[in-house]
C-alpha cells in the first residue's frame, strides 16, 4: 500500500483515555488500542503440527507478530517438533484472565498457563502439578516466537545491554547426541545427521531478565520481565528458514506449583487508529465495468462523507477525475467498511483514489487491462512445475532433471504430509521395490515436489477444459521429452496447452500401466529432503538406493548407493480415484488425438480397463453413486432443496456438460442457474467483498476461483440470468479488493502492486515464481484475516498449488473471453 501515514494528532483524549488498559472483550482476547492478545483462540492442531499459528498471539497495531506461546519442548520449535495439545480453555471475566492447559501425551506431560491482564501488561504464570518429566527436565520451556520480518535489523535489549535483530541467521549452535533431542511428530527427523549420531541446537543470542525489543520502533516496541527464570532469545532460522526469533525461559526441574512468571507489554502508540485499506484492483478496470472500491476501516475512525479519483495526465501532473460518495456497508470481523462507486468514470487513462489523506497507487481504466492476466501463469509458472525435466529460462536454471533414479513402492507407512501406505501394497511389487518407469511427466504439487495424482488429474482436467473452450494456441515454451528439456519463452512450434497436457498425461498413464491403478501420490521417503528448498534435482541423489550399501556409500560403479532417500509411491488402491483418472483420460485421448497418437492410445487403452475395474470393485456403493444422480434431477426439475451447499459444484458439472447436450437440456438448467444468480447476490449480505470467504487454516482462494468460474461459465451460457457485472467480483477480490492489504494475490503481468512473496520452493529468497496464486486472506479466529507480504511462510496463506493455479488458467480464459467478445 502506497499511501499516506495517517494523521494522528486529529484524535481527542477521550480516545485515548478509553484505550489506555487491556481488557478481555466478549470475544475472549485481551484488547486495548492498537494491541490484541490473544490466548488460544487458536490451538495447535496436529495436520502440520506447528503451524506458526497458535498459542498465546500478539496482534500489535493491526500485524500478528507473535505466536507460539506455549510450553514447548524446544528451543526453536521446527514444523515437526511436538505440538501440546489444548485440554481445556477457561475464561474469567471477572478476574480478567484466561487459563489454558495443555499436554504432551508422548511425555505424559501436562502443564497450567494463566494469562491476567495487569495494566498495560499481561502476566503470564505457567503451573506445573507433577515437576518436568526427567527426560525434559532442562528442554521443557515456556516460549514466545516473534515474527522475524518485523523485528529484523530492530534494536534490542537484554538488561540494558544492547543489540539489532540480525536480518540472517548468523548465530551460533553446538551439536548434542540424537538420544537427547525431544521426540518429533511420528518420530520422524527433520534433519540428515550425516552419521554424525548428532542433531544442532542453537545457541543464545542474549541472556537476561528484561528484554526490550524494537526499542527503535513504537508500533513493534515490546518489553518482556522474567523475575525467576533466565530469559534467553534464540534464532529460530537457524534450524530452518521459516522459524521465528524465540523468546523462552526454561522450567526449572524437580518444581511444582506456580513455576514461571513473566510480564509481557507490548506498547501501544496512542490513539493508535489503523490506516484505511482502500481495495481496488491493481489490475486496473475496463471502461464500462462496474468500479467499485471496498475501504477497510478502523472501529475508531470516523468515515468520510466523500473520495476522490485523480487522474495523472501524460505529462505527469494531476487532475481530478471524480469525487463521489461513500457508503456505508457495515462492520464484519473486527472492521468497518465502506464503499466508493466510481463507475461513472469510463475514460481510458491513469488513475489513482485518494480517501481522507490517504492515496493508492496508480491503476488504468482501458479495455485491455485483462488482455494478459494468464500469461504469467502459462508461461512461467506452469512449465517450472513440469517435473522430470530440466527447466530453464534465459540465464537461469529453474532445477535440473529430477529423480533420476526412478521410484520406490512405499512400504506400510503413516507418512508426513498425511499419506498412508497401508499392510498391502495392492501391486506386485514388494516394499522399496523399484516400480519402473514412473520418472517421466507430471506437475510438482505447489511448495513440494511431490506427484499428487488426484491434483495432476485436476490440473490435466482443467488444462483440457481451457483448452477445449478456448483453444489457446499460445506458444512461448520449448518442450522436448526426448531431451527432457524445457525452455521459457522459446516458441516450438507446439502449443504449451497441448504440451502440458501431454506432460501430465505421461505420468498419470504410466502410474495406470506399471502399477495397473492410479498411486494416491509419489513422495518422499524421509523427511529431511521433503523440506528441500533448491534445485528440485538435488533433492534425492539420483542415484539407486542398494540396502547392503551403507549409508552415504557409493557403488564403485557410480549408480547406486546406500542413502535411502529415493521417493517412494503410495499404492493403496482407490477404485473413485481410478474412476476419475478413467474420465480424464477419455477427454486427454480425445484432446491428444492428431498430437500424440501414442499416448493418446494408451490413455484410452487405460481409461477403459480402469472403468471397467473400477465398475467392478465399486459395485457394492454403486447406491451412492445413483444418490448423486438423483441430486442432479433435483436441480433439474427444481425439486432441490434450496440449500445453497455445493451449488456452485453441482452447477459446474451441468454447464461443462451442455456443449454436449441439446437446447432442450439447456432450458431445463434454467432454474439451477436462476437459483445460483440468488446465490451470487447473497453474498453482498454477507460480506462487503461479494464473494465466498473461507474462514479455514487454508484460506479460500480454490472456493473463490471456483466460484468465478461458475459465474464466468454462467454468465456465458445464460447472460440473461447472469449479468456480465458478476463476472469482475472475483477479478477484483484476486487483484487487490479484498481485506488487510490491497495487493494483487497473483504474481502476474499488469498488477501495479502484486504481492511481493509467495511459499513456493524459491520461498529461502523471500520470492515468488511468476503466475502464482496465493491461497489468500487466512482467517485467526476470533476475527483476524491477513496475508503477509513480508514473510513468505505460512503456506495457508501464501502457497500456490498446481490444481489452483490451472484452475485460474480457466478462470482468467474465460473472462478475457467474456470482456473481448462483447
Ligand atoms: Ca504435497
Ligand atoms: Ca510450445
Ligand atoms: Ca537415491
Amino acid at each position: 500500500m502506497k499511501q499516506k501515514l495517517f494523521v494522528l494528532a486529529l484524535f481527542t483524549t477521550t480516545t485515548i483515555a478509553n484505550a489506555q488498559d487491556l481488557h478481555l472483550n466478549d470475544l475472549e482476547y485481551f484488547e486495548r488500542q492498537g494491541v490484541n492478545v490473544l490466548v488460544f483462540s487458536n490451538s495447535f492442531n496436529g495436520g502440520f503440527n506447528d503451524e506458526k499459528n497458535s498459542g498465546i498471539e500478539v496482534i500489535h497495531h493491526g500485524v500478528r507478530t507473535m505466536q507460539g506461546g506455549a510450553v514447548r519442548l524446544n528451543k526453536t520449535p521446527e514444523q515437526w517438533d511436538l505440538v501440546p495439545k489444548m485440554t481445556s480453555r477457561k475464561v474469567d471475566k471477572q478476574a480478567g484472565s484466561i487459563e489454558v492447559t495443555m499436554r504432551y501425551d508422548d511425555y505424559d506431560f501436562d502443564s497450567r498457563v494463566v494469562v491476567t491482564a495487569k495494566g498495560k501488561a499481561i502476566e503470564i504464570s505457567v503451573y506445573l502439578d507433577k515437576p518436568v518429566p526427567e527426560k525434559l527436565a532442562g528442554e521443557a520451556g515456556f516460549n514466545l516466537e516473534l515474527l522475524p520480518s518485523q523485528y529484523w535489523l530492530k534494536t534490542f535489549t537484554m538488561d540494558g545491554r544492547l543489540n539489532r535483530f540480525p536480518r540472517y541467521a548468523t548465530s551460533l549452535t553446538k551439536t548434542r547426541p540424537n538420544e537427547e533431542k525431544p521426540r518429533q511428530f511420528k518420530g520422524f527427523r527433520t534433519y540428515d545427521d550425516r552419521g554424525s549420531g548428532r542433531f544442532v541446537d542453537p545457541l543464545p543470542l542474549e541472556t537476561g531478565h528484561r528484554f526490550v525489543a524494537a526499542t527503535d520502533a513504537p508500533e513493534r516496541l515490546l518489553c518482556i520481565n522474567s523475575v525467576d527464570a533466565n530469559l534467553e532469545l534464540y534464532d529460530g532460522r537457524m534450524l530452518a528458514q521459516n522459524g521465528w526469533f524465540v523468546v523462552r525461559s526454561v522450567l526449572p526441574a524437580g518444581k511444582t506449583g506456580r513455576v514461571l512468571t513473566w510480564t509481557v507489554e507490548p506498547h501501544a502508540i496512542p490513539g493508535w487508529i489503523r490506516q484505511p485499506n482502500i481495495g481496488f484492483s491493481q489490475i486496473g478496470y475496463t471502461p464500462e465495468q462496474p468500479k467499485i472500491a471496498v475501504i477497510e476501516l478502523d472501529k475508531n475512525d470516523a468515515p468520510q462523507a466523500t473520495a476522490r479519483l485523480f487522474r495523472i495526465r501524460d505529462d505527469g501532473t494531476t487532475e481530478q477525475a471524480f469525487e463521489g460518495a461513500v457508503t456505508t456497508w457495515g462492520p464484519y470481523y473486527k472492521y468497518n467498511y465502506v464503499k466508493f462507486d466510481f463507475s461513472a468514470v469510463r475514460d481510458p487513462g491513469v488513475y489513482f483514489i485518494e480517501y481522507g489523506s490517504t492515496q493508492t497507487n496508480d491503476f488504468l481504466i482501458d479495455a485491455h487491462v485483462y488482455d494478459c492476466i494468464t500469461d504469467a501463469t502459462t508461461d512461467v509458472w506452469v512449465p517450472i512445475h513440469m517435473n522430470h525435466m530440466y527447466v530453464t529460462e534465459g540465464y537461469r536454471t529453474w532445477h535440473g532433471e529430477p529423480f533420476k533414479e526412478g521410484y520406490l513402492q512405499a512400504p506400510e507407512s503413516d507418512h508426513f504430509d498425511l499419506h498412508r501406505q497401508g499392510a498391502t501394497t495392492d501391486t506386485k511389487y514388494k516394499p522399496l521395490e523399484l516400480i519402473p518407469g514412473l520418472n517421466v511427466g507430471g506437475f510438482f504439487d505447489a511448495g513440494d515436489f511431490d506427484i499428487e495424482t488426484s491434483s495432476n488429474i485436476n490440473v490435466v482436467q482443467n488444462l483440457i477444459r481451457a483448452w477445449e473452450l478456448f483453444h489457446p494456441q499460445r506458444d512461448e515454451t520449448f518442450v522436448s521429452q526426448q531431451q527432457r528439456y524445457v525452455e521459457l519463452h522459446r516458441p516450438d512450434g507446439q502449443p504449451d496447452i497441448l504440451q502440458f497436457i501431454e506432460h501430465g498425461m505421461l505420468n498419470l498413464v504410466a502410474q495406470a500401466e506399471q502399477i495397473g491403478h492410479m498411486a494416491s501420490t509419489l513422495s518422499n521417503s524421509v523427511l529431511d529432503n521433503y523440506h528441500h528448498l533448491g534445485d528440485a534435482a538435488s533433492i534425492t541423489d539420483g542415484l539407486r538406493y542398494d540396502p547392503n550399501l551403507k549409508p552415504y556409500e557409493v557403488s564403485t560403479d557410480g549408480k547406486r548407493s546406500g542413502t535411502p532417500d529415493d521417493m517412494w509411491v503410495f499404492t493403496t488402491r482407490n477404485p473413485r480415484l481410478d474412476l476419475q483418472a478413467a474420465n480424464i483420460f477419455n477427454s486427454a485421448a480425445r484432446v491428444l488425438r492428431g498430437y500424440n497418437d501414442v499416448l493418446a492410445d494408451r490413455a484410452q487403452q487405460q481409461a477403459d480397463r480402469l472403468r471397467r475395474e473400477a465398475d467392478e470393485l465399486l459395485r457394492p456403493s454403486r447406491f451412492a453413486r445413483d444418490a448423486q444422480a438423483d441430486t442432479d434431477n433435483d436441480w433439474l426439475t427444481g425439486t432441490g432443496d434450496g440449500n445453497y451447499r455445493n451449488i456452485a459444484r453441482d452447477l459446474q458439472t451441468m454447464l461443462d456438460s451442455i456443449p454436449m447436450k441439446d437446447t432442450a437440456y439447456r432450458q431445463r438448467l434454467r432454474p439451477a442457474v436462476e437459483h445460483f444468480n440468488e446465490y451470487i447476490h447473497s453474498f453482498d449480505a454477507q460480506n462487503p467483498y461479494g464473494v465466498p470467504i473461507g474462514l479455514g487454516n487454508w484460506a479460500g482462494v480454490n472456493a473463490v476461483l471456483n466460484f468465478g468460474i461458475t459465474v464466468n461459465y454462467a454468465h456465458l451460457y445464460f447472460p440473461d440470468i447472469v449479468a456480465k457485472d458478476e463476472v469482475y467480483r472475483v477479478a477484483n477480490w484476486l487483484y487487490g479488493c479484498h481485506p488487510y492489504h490491497n495487493y494483487s494475490f497473483v504474481a502476474v503481468v499488469g498488477a501495479a502492486r502484486p504481492k511481493q512473496v509467495f511459499y513456493g520452493n524459491n520461498r529461502a529468497d523471500f520470492s515468488f515464481i511468476p503466475g502464482n496464486v496465493a491461497p489468500g486472506l487466512l482467517f485467526r479466529k476470533p476475527d483476524h484475516f491477513e496475508n503477509f507480504d513480508d514473510w513468505p511462510f505460512l503456506w495457508g496463506q501464501n502457497e500456490g498449488t498446481i490444481a489452483g493455479n490451472t484452475q485460474y488458467i480457466i478462470f482468467g480464459s474465460a473472462l478475457k473471453n467474456i470482456v473481448n467478445s462483447h
